[in-house]
């Protein structure tokens, strides 16, 4: 008996890896959970913060993406869940492994860690972002006019993703400005009301507020607004210009009201509540994209989980009042049709677009379109039969869709899908449009074959039955090996070029191409090696007027 005992120890012992017997060991609350160290425990939480929280949420309840949860993953196992991570799926997972932005040992890591139970993290409120606010340069000590010799309407502010910076460059001569320090994996910019002052937000939820007035633009305050977070926007009705930002985070689930010029937090908002559907509590309803309303006082903030979306009346900050509207689970991303009326939100995995119109403050329509609807801001433009329509592209097939939007004069049309055109394929983020051009620019770059992640589709908006060009974007630039994805089409300020991004990973070169719209022909590249990781770009007169 002993012996066989002795011998099973020695078995056991000689199967153990040698973390296991030394180095301190994650204790599970779930006993099936396999095991871990505390070190690896730490360093997936990071890399779950980091590439995965924004698609499956924190407490890793699904969204964008499936849900986590260890009901569902340890039934699945770690060599499941690995070959998922490892290829990423064509309903828009990307491929972490085969990308190279995990090593195979963190592929294992993250399969395992995603087995464990959630950890909950700490909340967000007044003190620590009153802790962590900064005004480097007081509204009384910065310009009183533009002291800077650049065409500020044509300028673009492009985030530099992994280097938690934004380059602002000058959309005439091609030239850096400046490269703005921001949060971790900076993710969007918005402007004010006047263009003058331009809002970044970091994935850390770092907001940095930039006054483009100076001789070198640059950060004038600074503010951290909870763990996690995607949206920022600031007052654009009339009298309110400038005067009030807001901003919402993925953790703690909330958005917080400021004021426009210091970023002084003056409100703050938990969205924590009950689902749009079946009306069950739910722990983390972050906030996905946020709009200015043209028509009254109000932002309307978007909830991802609730699938509600919030008109927060900024009229009255002490007394405030908020209109719930209902729309679907789970809401992201979306953008006003022409007349900047009707806004339209993608409710992911839904598989709709909730149209949410910002005068009457009420849902007009719902609307199925594809697998995974993800618009950016979404295409206006004006089809020959079906008047004018706002399209998608998805992130789960290779769909784009385009919904009616004009109630008055095509009320046949208006809030339903007109029309599906095929493109490329699944993966798709972004699709833009300008309203002087007659191309719509579907990118592709989530698509795990990288014949499409690295070119784009254009259609021609006058003879959308001919099917799309491929342009190889990834091809022009010319930047060497690497995943090269191509993201997010933005037009300049005339409207007659197209700029993307050659999103490369951080220690490989990255770039960004600038096409001439009417030729479809390259214009220019821009390689600086400033350039680390461009994403998104915001020209400044199109996103402060919402032109897409
Ligand atoms: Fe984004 C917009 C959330 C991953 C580039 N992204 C948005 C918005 C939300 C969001 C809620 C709308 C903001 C608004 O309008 O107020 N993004 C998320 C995520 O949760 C997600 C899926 C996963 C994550 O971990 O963050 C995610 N996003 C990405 C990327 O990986 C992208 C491609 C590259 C990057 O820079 O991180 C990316 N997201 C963008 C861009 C926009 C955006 C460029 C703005 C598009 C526009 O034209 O307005």
């Amino acid at each position: 008996m002993l012996k066989s005992f002795l011998a099973l120890s020695v078995l056991t012992l000689s199967l153990t890896p040698a973390w296991a017997q030394s180095e301190p060991m994650h204790r599970d609350a779930d006993p099936r959970a396999p095991k871990m160290t505390e070190a690896e425990f730490d360093k997936a939480r990071q890399i779950y913060f980091e590439r995965c929280a924004g698609c499956h949420g924190v407490l890793r309840k699904g969204a964008t993406g499936k849900a986590l949860t260890p009901d569902k993953t340890i039934p699945n196992g770690t060599d499941y869940l690995k070959v998922f991570i490892q290829y990423g799926s064509p309903a828009g997972m990307p491929n972490w492994g085969t990308s190279g932005d995990l090593s195979e040992a963190e592929v294992d890591l993250m399969a395992r860690y995603v087995q464990q139970t959630p950890p909950m993290p700490p909340e967000f409120g007044l003190p620590e972002m009153k802790a962590s606010w900064k005004v480097l340069v007081p509204p009384e000590k910065r310009p009183t006019r533009q002291m800077n010799k650049w065409n500020l309407e044509n300028v673009f502010s492009v985030t530099l993703r992994d280097a938690g910076e934004v380059a602002l460059v000058d959309g005439d001569s091609k030239k850096i400005i400046n490269i703005v320090k921001t949060g971790y994996a900076v993710h969007i910019s918005r402007l004010s009301a006047s263009g003058r002052y331009l809002y970044i937000v970091g994935r850390d939820a770092k907001l940095n507020l930039v006054d483009l007035w100076m001789e070198k633009p640059d950060t004038v305050a600074e503010l951290r607004i909870g763990l996690e977070a995607r949206s920022v926007e600031t007052s654009k009705f009339k009298g309110f210009e400038d005067r009030y930002a807001v901003a919402g985070s993925y953790w703690p689930p909330q958005f917080v009201i400021m004021k426009g010029d210091t970023l002084e937090p003056l409100k703050i908002v938990s969205t924590r509540g009950v689902t749009v559907d079946t009306q069950e509590y739910h722990p983390e309803p972050r906030v996905a994209a946020i709009v200015a309303s043209h028509f009254r006082p109000e932002f309307v903030v978007n909830v991802k989980e609730t699938g509600k979306t919030l008109m927060v009346d900024y009229s009255d900050v002490d007394n405030l009042r908020i209109t719930e509207i209902p729309a679907a689970r789970f809401l992201h991303d979306g953008g006003f049709d022409s007349t900047h009326r009707y806004f339209l939100v993608a409710a992911n995995q839904s598989h709709k677009v909730a149209v949410i119109d910002t005068k009457e403050d009420k849902r007009v329509a719902l609307v199925d379109v594809g697998q995974v609807p993800h618009p950016g801001r979404g295409a206006n433009f004006v089809h020959p039969k079906f008047g004018p329509v706002w399209a998608t592209s998805h992130l789960g097939d290779e769909n784009i869709s385009l919904i009616g939007t004009d109630p008055v004069k095509h009320s046949q049309y208006a809030w339903k899908q007109v029309l599906q055109l095929k493109g490329q394929g699944g993966g798709s983020l972004f699709i833009k449009t300008h309203p002087k051009s007659t191309n719509l620019w579907v990118d592709t770059a989530l698509n795990p074959d990288p014949a499409l992640s690295q070119s784009v589709a254009v259609f021609d908006i006058g003879n959308l039955d001919k099917g799309y060009e491929v342009l190889p974007i990834a091809a022009w630039a010319n930047v060497g090996e690497g995943p090269k994805r191509i993201v997010q089409p933005e037009y300049n300020r005339a409207g007659d070029e197209v700029w993307f991004s050659v999103w490369n990973t951080k220690n490989l070169k990255s770039a960004l191409v600038v096409v001439d719209d009417k030729t479809r022909k390259l214009k220019t590249v821009i390689a600086d090696e400033r350039l680390v990781t461009p994403t998104g770009k915001f020209n400044v007169y199109n996103t402060q007027h919402d032109i897409y």
